[in-house]
This record gives C-alpha cells, sequence and structure tokens, in this order.
C-alpha cells in the first residue's frame, strides 16, 4: 500500500484527494510539517527538502505534491484522471506547472502575510500585492474556463485537481470575481472525494 507521509493541514491533502479520487488504499502516515521528525534524519533520507508530503509507493519516493497527484492519476490512468491522449497530457503538464509557478507563489504569499505568520510579521501591503497579482492569473483561468466545464478534455482530470487545490482558498483570493472560474472551483470542491478530505481536515 502506498503510504503518504504529511497531516491534511497541509499540502499532503492534495495526494490524499488524488487518492481518494482514484479510490485506492494508501496510509497516511501522520506527521507535522512544523514538528521536529520532519527534519530528522531518517525522514530527510525520504525528502531532503524537510518537508511534507512525501509518497513512498514500494521503491519509489517522491516529493512535490503536485508530481505525486501526476504519478498517481498517470499510474491509475483507467480511473480518467489522466489525460487520453499525447495533447491531453500537456496541457495536463501545462495547468499543473501553471498552478506551482504563477499561481501558488501568489496564493503563499497572500497567507503568509494573512495567517500564517505571527501577527506582528504581517504585512499587509504584501498581502494586497499578492491579491493584484493573482487577478491577472485568474483573468487567464476564467476565459479557459468560459466554453468548458474543466480545464482539459471536459471531464475531471488532476489538471482541475492541482490548480483547484493550490487555490483552495479561491474566494478569500478574489476568485468571486471570476464566474466561470468560481463555478469550476465549486464543482471540483463539491466532488465526494474533496468533500470528504476537505472535511475531515477541518
Ligand atoms: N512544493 C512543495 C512544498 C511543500 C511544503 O512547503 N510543505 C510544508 C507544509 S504544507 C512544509 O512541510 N513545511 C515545513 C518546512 O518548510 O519546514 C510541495 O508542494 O510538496
Amino acid at each position: 500500500m502506498i503510504k503518504i507521509y504529511g497531516i491534511l493541514k497541509s499540502r499532503a491533502v492534495r495526494p490524499v484527494w488524488t487518492a481518494e479520487e482514484l479510490g485506492i488504499p494508501y496510509e497516511l502516515v501522520p506527521m507535522h510539517y512544523a514538528g521536529d521528525e520532519v527534519k530528522s534524519a531518517a525522514y530527510l533520507a525520504l525528502n531532503p527538502n524537510g518537508q511534507v508530503p512525501t509518497l513512498v509507493d514500494g521503491d519509489l519516493v517522491l516529493f512535490e505534491s503536485l508530481a505525486i497527484d501526476l504519478y498517481l492519476a498517470k499510474q491509475h490512468r483507467a480511473f480518467g484522471l489522466w489525460g487520453a491522449d499525447d495533447h491531453e497530457e500537456a496541457r495536463i503538464f501545462q495547468w499543473t506547472l501553471w498552478a506551482a509557478t504563477e499561481a501558488e507563489p501568489l496564493a503563499r504569499q497572500w497567507f503568509r502575510y494573512t495567517s500564517f505568520l505571527p501577527q506582528e510579521s504581517r504585512i499587509p501591503a504584501l498581502a494586497a500585492a499578492a491579491l493584484e497579482g493573482l487577478r491577472a492569473r485568474f483573468a487567464v483561468l476564467d476565459h479557459a474556463l468560459r466554453d468548458a466545464d474543466y480545464l482539459v478534455g471536459n471531464r475531471f482530470t488532476v489538471a482541475d485537481l492541482n490548480v483547484a487545490a493550490v487555490l483552495q482558498r479561491f474566494v478569500q483570493l478574489g476568485g468571486a470575481d471570476y464566474p466561470n472560474a468560481l463555478a469550476w472551483h465549486r464543482r471540483c470542491f463539491e466532488r465526494p472525494a474533496a468533500q470528504r478530505v476537505f472535511g475531515e481536515r477541518g
């Protein structure tokens, strides 16, 4: 059985969501990102970044939450989360890299300066700048969804999962101004697997 190291209140929620979508058995090895365990020699041998999540599947050890999602979706491609041909696969990579490079740094910046850091270290101007930067990205997402319910192949794929998971706080990030993207985000989070995982996480 695959092992996913991390807790639901971390980026480990992403591969757990993927595993739930695929209906594959997994063991969630609870490991808090802020604890000593993630910096222990034993864990650093698995993930030298000292971060969660990490996937262990037999002798494959993998870090980077979105890469883990891609791997699982491809391994279990019969479930349909993966691309049906090379073009769909390419667009799954496109959207996943877009999530990691265009959306996540800004979403992270907003979260750090509004919630994660202690009050005295928060810088409202940096939070506001992140929201401003996200507007251009959300316009791109909204346009891509103008005639489609999903990002690739008009069915739910790991591209939707990766982008939606990165933009988990879509409404707080200003997403309500983008109706196509907002409806898509709701669609993704209304899925039973998402409800189970994000519901449990509280
Ligand atoms: N790009 C990595 C980021 C992983 C990451 O930042 N994880 C956080 C928890 S959500 C963590 O473990 N932080 C502990 C640390 O950086 O010391 C991924 O997506 O897997």
